[in-house]
């Protein structure tokens, strides 16, 4: 190993996003005693929490769950009032944090980072900002948030629109006041199952544009009992730490029991408790809904069942129906309201399948049979999910080839956190990680504090570079997808799969084996001195 010298960069470590990724990585190396800058393309802390500020947009784990643990003053000061947090009490959470530990003395506001080139000679990363500016870092740690690349389908005439369009993804920091207005919103995912019974609630007339049915189940939203909250929080770290080895990064009790040995009364008393408890709870009722399709058609003909109780329109209620994949292969959505929305007489649901959108109009959207007039569009149509946030920016590695071109035949990452031929680089929830089958929260804190760990034993080596091998990283994309196939979730086509994106090569993206094998898996991997990394620097033993 020959010496090098110890190059000069501008920082130790360079954070791409101020959501509650970036905002702990800041924190944590910072404390650590690292020179260590964010830059964040919004105006503000708190990534998806800052831009997705559509009306009824709310947390889907419950609140007391969804936060960060790793600062126990932090945790008990903070009060959250229910037991799924809406939107704002989330962002304002950020704020706290921000304020609490002086971040944004270290992040760079309206700043884009579009490209990050690798420069071997001096193992560094020089990035450049969409503002002009240049910077250079040894580690590059990339908090850009799995559901950040907003998609907008292009459909002929969008521009022609005279009335209002709204993103649910780029929601006006004033809100949007839909009284009287005859209102479109296209998209059943979650945000439109969150924003729909809202939006009508205001709207003079709403039409709902749906081309796939999804799964919903209700939230029963309530205001948190401040003694149950107490007596959490007299044990607040037993409950994280319970959390942090579940499948999720949720405490989800389960009966232990597979569907069949249930049997059909079991089976239905379970469900209907937790349909009525409310939440993603109904998806641990048995052990085999998602890995038995038998198992799965139970459980989502119970939903169905419910689907068609509580819409009275039969013809209504038979659109709604998911129909095209397994229960909980798409993300869950959990709903207030939303299925009750469309017994309202001003609100119409439009099957795209059966008609579908030829092209917006000056005054509205015109499918094949029909034209609606319309004086508001909200868009709630998802996003280029996990790859796309890393594959807008210009990213290259040792060889000057670029991350998207590698992944262009879908992700490949050790352990979600690192990709051969890209050293110093590091990706909090990244593709090949848990990642948005579990909890951010406790995803992200896994994932900063091991990277973190990564970084004091380079320092105390005296080692300037960590890069992932490649046969480390071909068999860590062999087990994701072999964990992956041995469940349902690639039948569905979803964004898991990038199917919503045309073009995009159909892989399932995230690690299903569950946050708590996974934390195992990391920790080992730092035990046997970063199995699978070579680090390298002028401490290295020859
Ligand atoms: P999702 O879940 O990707 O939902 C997007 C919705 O938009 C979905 O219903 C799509 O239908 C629909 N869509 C997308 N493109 C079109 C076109 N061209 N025409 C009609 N409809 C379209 O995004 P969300 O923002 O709701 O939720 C993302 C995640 O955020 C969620 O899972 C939670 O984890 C939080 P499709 O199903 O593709 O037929």
């Amino acid at each position: 190993m020959t010496e090098q010298t110890a190059p000069t960069t501008d920082y130790d470590v360079v954070v791409i996003g101020a959501g509650f990724a970036g905002m702990y990585m800041l924190h944590t190396l910072r404390e650590q005693g690292y020179t260590v800058h964010a830059y964040e393309t919004g105006s503000d802390v708190g990534g998806t929490w800052f831009w997705n500020r559509y009306p009824g947009a709310r947390c889907d784990i419950e609140s007391i769950g969804y936060s960060y643990s790793f600062d126990d003053a932090l945790q008990q000061e903070w009060q959250w009032s229910e037991r799924f947090a809406p939107q704002p009490e989330i962002l304002s959470y950020a704020n706290h944090v921000a304020d609490r530990f002086d971040l944004r003395r270290d992040i760079s506001f309206e700043t884009t980072v579009v490209s990050a080139h690798f420069v071997a000679a001096g193992d560094l990363w020089q990035l450049r900002t969409a503002e002009g500016a240049q910077v250079s870092t040894r580690f590059l740690v990339t908090a850009v948030g799995c559901l950040s690349a907003a998609r907008t389908p292009d459909w002929l005439g969008l521009d022609s629109f005279e009335g209002a369009v709204h993103q649910t993804s780029n929601w006006p920091h004033d809100g949007v006041d839909f009284t009287g207005q005859r209102v479109g919103v296209i998209g059943t995912g979650s945000s439109g199952i969150q924003s729909i019974p809202v939006i009508a609630g205001q709207a003079e007339t709403l039409v709902v544009f749906q081309r796939t049915p999804n799964f919903s189940v209700p939230a029963r939203n309530r205001p948190l009992d401040p003694d149950a909250v107490a007596e959490l929080k007299a044990d607040y770290a037993s409950y994280r730490e319970q959390a942090r080895h579940t499948s999720g990064g949720m405490i989800i009790t389960s009966t232990d029991k597979t569907v069949a040995e249930a049997g059909p009364a079991e089976q239905h008393a379970e469900f209907s408790r937790r349909w009525d408890e409310g939440g993603m709870q109904f998806l641990g009722a048995f052990t085999d809904i998602a890995v038995d399709s038998d198992a799965n058609a139970v459980a989502a003909e119970f939903v169905r069942d419910k689907i068609r109780g509580i819409v009275t329109d039969p013809e209504v209620a038979q659109r709604l129906l998911p129909h095209d994949h397994p229960i909980g292969t798409k993300r869950l959505c959990v709903d207030t309201d939303y299925y009750r929305t469309f017994n309202a007489e001003h609100v119409r649901l439009v099957d795209l399948r059966a008609d579908p959108i030829i092209k917006i109009v000056p005054h509205g959207v015109q499918t094949r049979t029909q034209e609606f007039d319309l004086d508001s569009l909200v868009l709630a149509t998802g996003f280029d999910a996990m790859t796309g946030p890393l594959n807008r920016i210009d990213i290259r590695g040792e060889s000057g080839d670029l991350l998207r071109d590698k992944w262009s035949g879908g992700p490949r990452s050790y352990l979600g956190l690192a990709t051969a031929g890209f050293p110093n680089l590091f990706t909090i929830t990244g593709p090949g990680s848990p990642s948005v089958l579990s909890n951010m929260i406790v995803s992200i804190e896994q994932h900063v504090e091991w990277i973190a760990d990564l970084l004091a034993h380079l320092r105390s080596h005296g080692l300037t570079r960590a890069q992932a091998e490649d046969a480390a990283e071909n068999s860590w994309v062999e087990h994701v997808n072999e964990v992956a196939n041995s469940t349902l979730f690639p039948t569905a086509a979803s964004w898991y799969m990038g199917a919503n994106i045309p073009g995009k090569t159909r892989v399932f993206m995230p690690y299903v084996g569950g946050v708590g094998v996974y934390r195992e898996i990391c920790d080992e991997v730092a035990r046997d001195g970063y199995r699978g990394f070579t680090l390298t620097g002028p401490g290295a033993s020859p």
